[in-house]
């Protein structure tokens, strides 16, 4: 794991371009003890480590479906949708291990980040590994880097001297032909050695979803309760066109028991 030093940082943005509903900002002062993160997402061989020695069965299996990437969808395509979102459909048989559902497998991803786990199912992996999800604000210090109120986890430039940083959507959304996932290591790391912490596949918190700041606060962990976890750092799937929280300040939530072929996790931990 890297080792973040803790201290004082800006947390949220006030990007321009940032949807007001999201809560990213104002800019507030949060300050915070030391702690560990992962460099990278847990991949699908650490998982299935995981899964082996536990037996241990994810939502999206014990429900037998979950969302996919129409685009990727070929077998077991159900009626559920997502609204605001038709490029989602729900499907049959797909999990950690299918992400595409039947038929698909992870044969050649065993690198990749692991996905269709929902906050539970990754609260449970970090706890067999004695580990925890990182708060939202754990999450944001480590993904900035040691940069301060940067757009990215690199700076200002999306793509520095014409270089690609980071896994996100290329071309016309959503009818370009999509990649889906990279291995967890893809592109240079952040100054705390973090890679992929803009896009490749969204990150579940440990933090109940909330919009209200104070102007400062000591290791905050979010509300007591809530109804949807905060998910860092976009995915594969964002483009400027729909969904630009591929930005370091940028941020959204889903419900604990959910799952999609976007969003997985790293785990941090205490010094
Ligand atoms: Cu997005």
């Amino acid at each position: 794991m890297v080792r973040i030093p803790g201290g004082t940082f800006l947390m949220g943005g006030d990007d321009p371009d940032g949807r007001p509903e999201d809560g990213e900002g104002p800019v507030r002062e949060v300050r915070l003890e030391p702690f560990l993160i992962d460099p990278a997402c847990v991949t699908n061989a650490q998982f299935a480590t995981f899964v082996k020695e536990t037996g241990y069965v994810t939502e999206a299996e014990r429900f037998g479906w979950s969302f996919v990437f129409r685009q990727f969808a070929t077998r077991g395509v159900m009626d559920a949708t997502v609204p605001d979102a038709p490029w989602w459909v729900g499907v049959e048989g797909a999990s950690w291990r299918s992400p595409e559902g039947p038929g698909s497998s992870i044969g050649d991803r065993q690198n990749h980040p692991v996905v269709h786990v929902s906050w539970n199912d990754a609260d449970a992996y970090a706890a067999w590994a004695g580990k925890r999800l990182p708060t939202e604000a754990e999450w944001e210090m480590a993904a900035r880097g040691g940069l301060e109120r940067k757009r990215y986890p690199w700076g200002d430039e999306l793509a520095p001297k014409g270089r690609q940083r980071c896994n996100i959507w290329q071309g016309h959304f959503p009818t370009a032909p999509s990649k889906g996932t990279m291995p967890v290591k893809s592109f240079p790391p952040n100054g705390y050695g973090l890679y992929n912490v803009a896009g490749n596949v969204w990150e579940w918190t440990a933090d109940w979803w909330d919009t209200t700041w104070e102007p400062y606060a000591e290791n905050p962990a979010g509300p007591a309760q809530g109804t949807a976890k905060v998910i860092r750092g976009g995915s594969y799937m964002c483009h400027d066109s729909y969904c630009n929280r591929y930005r370091v300040a940028a941020r959204t939530m889903n419900t604990p028991d959910s799952s999609t072929g976007h969003t997985g996790f790293r785990c941090a931990a205490i010094l």
